[in-house]
């Protein structure tokens, strides 16, 4: 019984919407970057965009401690002119068929950037459906392990809200699907 009222809690805090991220007023969003963290397509060039030379700045120091950011990794910056205060980037894996590890890959993009989250304090955090655009990563295999994930870290964390934002439909009726589930 009480074990229902939980889960029950910890699906409140997680929320599916469709919409530009960037848009988003939370804490923290999340950007699919590369490993070069030097800016692309996709959410990645829409976040630089809209955030201005402050977040590439911040990915320019990052770079110059520790080289970039490895696959399934997290690392902070500002978030430039954006409304939220902190840009996550984590590194998707691209899809290569799923013999290269892909889905403990893109786990550890969401554990790690929930976790660089608590470490900043944030209280509300909004995600890409990471790897699902350029990376070619199958909508409905990431959006089962995006929910599994954020969920089982909703157990140890008690306050953050997550929003994941869908930007394309076919996502957003995925992931509508497997929050029913
Ligand atoms: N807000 C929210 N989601 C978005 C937005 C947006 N403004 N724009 C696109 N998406 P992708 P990846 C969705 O390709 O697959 C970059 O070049 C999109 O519909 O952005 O992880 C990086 O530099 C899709 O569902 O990222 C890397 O080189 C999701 O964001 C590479 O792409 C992820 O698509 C990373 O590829």
């Amino acid at each position: 019984y009480f074990d229902e009222i939980y889960n029950e809690k910890n699906m409140d805090r997680i929320k599916i919407f469709k919409g530009d991220i960037t848009k988003i007023e939370v804490d923290a969003i999340v950007n699919a970057a590369n490993t070069s963290l030097l800016g692309g397509g996709g959410v990645d060039g829409a976040i630089h965009r809209a955030g201005g030379i402050k977040i590439l700045e911040g990915c320019k120091k990052i770079i110059a401690e520790q080289g970039g950011c490895e696959v399934g990794e997290a690392v902070v910056t500002t978030a430039g002119q954006l409304p939220a205060k902190f840009v996550i980037h984590t590194v998707g894996p691209i899809w290569y068929g799923g013999n290269d590890d892909e889905k403990v890959k893109l786990k550890n993009c969401y554990t790690n950037s929930l976790l660089r989250a608590k470490e900043f304090n944030c209280k509300s955090i909004a995600f890409p459906n990471i790897s699902t655009g350029i990376y070619c990563f199958p909508k409905d295999l990431a959006a089962k392990i995006s929910v599994e994930t954020i969920k089982n870290h909703l157990k140890e964390d008690t306050e953050i809200e997550v929003i994941l934002v869908c930007y394309d439909d076919e996502n957003y009726q995925i992931l509508k699907k497997e929050m029913e589930n």
